[in-house]
């Protein structure tokens, strides 16, 4: 019944188990976890588009080895993370239409553009970096298929944040045009990293109960935070300012004081109105359209049921 099945989950979620995919659970747990797995998905997928666009541009055949393999790791992320809502219920088409008609989110990050090779090199920094924050405690998340997902996709998160560091070493060594490109980029990406971790805790309507399903394990404002702590250090290593006049560390709280993001912004970018929001989901509808025949010819090898 309902109740023996909510009391089993309870208990299991109160020791620190995983949930799986055969286990009963709350409608609502079940619709929290298919709604952030697939806008995690939907963000590797879209968040293919802004560095792929450097793939033709990129200024020695290392660099184009290197990009080419971190955005192929995005579609493989993209990949395991609609696995794993597959075995919550959820169909893969049905995500991606929902994706193409705007009726699933996305990372705000991914609409922005990429200016110069300089944001190719920031992403990897600040994006990944943002990335590695929120995902490393999701490892530990309730649910067995995406806590799992999220070790995999970790390892390659730090690789990717490694190479965007390097390159950013590399150009702060170079002229002062490729130090001032840097500088630029930095300037633009910083405060939409931070939008990254969602709305300030008091205004972020899913965090408490997906805490108390452990799905997530800290707030926005605690990751946000972690973030910019981990950040300022290595922004002085690398000989760059973080476009923050606010930003000081704090003796007593033991972090850094840092301003607020321009949170109307979030809100607008998160519901269509950022500058690269239509033409991201053009193309990703445009690559659906053009792969149709694809699973079409798939379908009907299947259907002969010869293997
Ligand atoms: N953008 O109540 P909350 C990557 C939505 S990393 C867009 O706080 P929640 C790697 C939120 O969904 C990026 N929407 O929500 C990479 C909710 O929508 P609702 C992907 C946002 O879920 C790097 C509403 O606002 N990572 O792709 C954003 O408890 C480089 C209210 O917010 C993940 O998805 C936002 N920034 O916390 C790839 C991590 N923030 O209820 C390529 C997993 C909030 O209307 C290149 N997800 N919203 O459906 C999470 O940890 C959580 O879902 C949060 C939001 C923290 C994002």
């Amino acid at each position: 019944t309902a109740s023996t099945a909510s009391t089993a989950f309870d208990e299991a979620i109160a020791r620190d188990q995983r949930i799986e995919p055969a286990d009963d659970m709350p409608e609502g747990y079940r619709k929290t976890m298919i709604r952030q797995i697939a806008q995690h998905a939907h963000s590797e997928i879209i968040g293919m588009q802004p560095e792929g666009e450097w793939i033709t541009r990129a200024p020695t055949l290392r660099r184009k080895a290197i990009l080419l393999a971190k955005v192929q790791d995005e579609a493989g992320h993209g990949l395991y993370l609609y696995s794993a809502a597959e075995t919550l219920g959820a169909d893969r088409g049905d995500l991606t239409q929902r994706l193409i008609e705007g009726r699933q989110k996305y990372s705000s990050i991914f609409n922005y553009p990429t200016l110069s090779f300089a944001d190719v090199g920031v992403i990897g920094w600040l994006v990944d970096g943002a990335a590695i924050c929120n995902q490393v405690p999701l490892c530990r998340s309730s649910y067995g298929p995406y806590a799992r997902a999220m070790i995999r996709i970790c390892k390659e998160e730090s690789f990717h944040q490694r190479q965007g560091y390097e390159l950013l070493m590399t150009m702060m060594r170079g002229t002062p045009e490729q130090q001032a490109m840097v500088q630029d980029a930095v300037d633009r990406w910083w405060w939409p990293s931070l939008m990254m971790f969602g709305p300030p805790d008091a205004e972020s309507p899913n965090t408490a109960q997906s805490m108390a399903w452990k799905i997530k394990r800290h707030t926005n404002d605690e990751l946000r935070q972690r973030f910019v702590d981990m950040s300022v250090p290595q922004a002085a290593a690398l000989g760059v300012t973080l476009p923050d006049p606010e930003l000081r560390w704090n003796e007593e709280r033991g972090h850094h004081d840092f301003g607020q993001p321009d949170w109307a912004e979030l809100k607008r970018v998160i519901t269509g109105g950022g500058v690269m929001n239509e033409e991201r989901i053009r193309r990703r509808r445009e690559a659906d359209s053009d792969g149709a025949w694809v699973r079409e010819a798939a379908a009907a090898h299947a259907a002969k049921g010869t293997s």
